[in-house]
């Protein structure tokens, strides 16, 4: 990022309001030293601590990071025609998704640019987490429920992911959560107790390395949100220190190089799914009925004229 971008170069400041929402582990966050945030999905995202991006890249891919993801923000979709609201929203069959699985979905407008490319979580047969990129995901499902009139409630629920990466992740999750850490598979979750609470803990992240996300909710449980979020950053804090942890947040460096791509920075509702190398998640024999399937369709038969290509390394 060129100094250029840094509003803060001409010390200006941004203005916090209740439209930039700070998260259960920001005043931990701060504590570590953030250097900086974004804002995305309304919410803050730390970019950089203490060290170059380099510096960052290299922990990562040798130890273990602690990030606070919270502004991967979570639409509920639950009631008796959930599913056939998401699957009306993506070109990727759900139809064999097993609740306890992850599936990374596009999900395109009627002309298949793409609108967001979140983490479908399925929590219940009648019930999915989207786990989303920046754009605002539950008023275009709100919409498309009101305009079809399926029978389904939609929120975004009081919940704050917070990614563990790196080749460490394991370990330090084993030393605090057990065993069954072992067990997850990549792009599945289970519950695990913290403190008497439920959380939900999927082998997932924003990196190229093995990790984890833990997708952190105070609701239901006799503590204050905060509270249970700052024990919980604690816990991760303390066993961490005998592998090396740092606080951290998504790496430029690491997402390139695993062709992770940033819906806002690398692509836009000006890309289709194809440009965006999303080909595998858009088979022509998923023959469900989908928002944008004509246009993709006939994307598919003429052909694109741009690709962004991945794991070119
Ligand atoms: N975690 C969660 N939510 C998110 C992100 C995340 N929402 C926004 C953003 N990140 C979505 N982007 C991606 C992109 C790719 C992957 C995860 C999130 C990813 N893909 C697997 C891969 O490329 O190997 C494929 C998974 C599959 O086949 O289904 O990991 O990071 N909670």
């Amino acid at each position: 990022m060129s100094k250029e971008n840094l509003i803060s170069q001409k010390n200006i400041k941004l203005n916090m309001s209740r439209r930039i929402r700070r998260t259960p582990f920001t005043n931990k966050v701060e504590e570590c030293g953030v250097s900086d945030f974004t804002v995305v999905n309304h919410m803050l995202l730390p970019k950089g601590f203490k060290n170059t991006v380099e510096e960052d890249y290299w922990h990562l891919r040798e130890q273990v990071q602690v990030w606070d993801v919270s502004c991967q923000r979570q639409v509920q979709i639950k009631g008796p025609d959930a599913e056939k609201l998401v699957q009306k929203m993506t070109p990727r069959s759900i139809k064999k998704m097993e609740t306890g699985k992850c599936f990374y979905i596009p999900i395109i407008d009627e002309t298949a640019g793409m609108i967001n490319d979140p983490v479908l979580l399925k929590l219940d047969d009648d019930m999915f987490w989207i786990s989303i990129a920046d754009s605002d995901i539950l008023l275009w499902a709100k919409g498309i429920a009101l305009g079809s009139k399926l029978n389904v409630e939609i929120i975004e629920p009081d919940v704050y992911p917070l990614a563990i990466q790196g080749p460490k992740s394991e370990d330090l999750l084993i030393s605090i959560f057990g065993q069954d850490i072992k067990k997850l598979k990549f792009f599945n979750f289970k519950v695990f107790d913290f403190l008497g609470t439920k959380q939900i803990i999927a082998r997932s992240g924003y990196s190229k390395q093995d990790g984890f996300e833990i997708y952190f909710k105070g609701f239901e449980t006799h503590f204050n949100e905060t509270e249970l979020g700052e024990k919980l950053w604690d816990t991760i804090w303390e066993n961490g220190q005998k592998f090396n942890i740092s606080p951290g947040c998504p790496n430029l460096i690491d997402r390139i190089e695993a062709g992770l791509m940033s819906y806002g920075n690398d692509f836009t509702r000006e890309n289709n799914p194809l440009e965006c190398n999303l080909e595998k998640y858009c088979k022509q024999e998923d023959d469900h009925d989908f928002i944008g399937k004509e246009a993709l369709r006939k994307i598919q038969s003429d052909g694109i004229a741009q690709k962004n290509e991945r794991n070119i390394v």
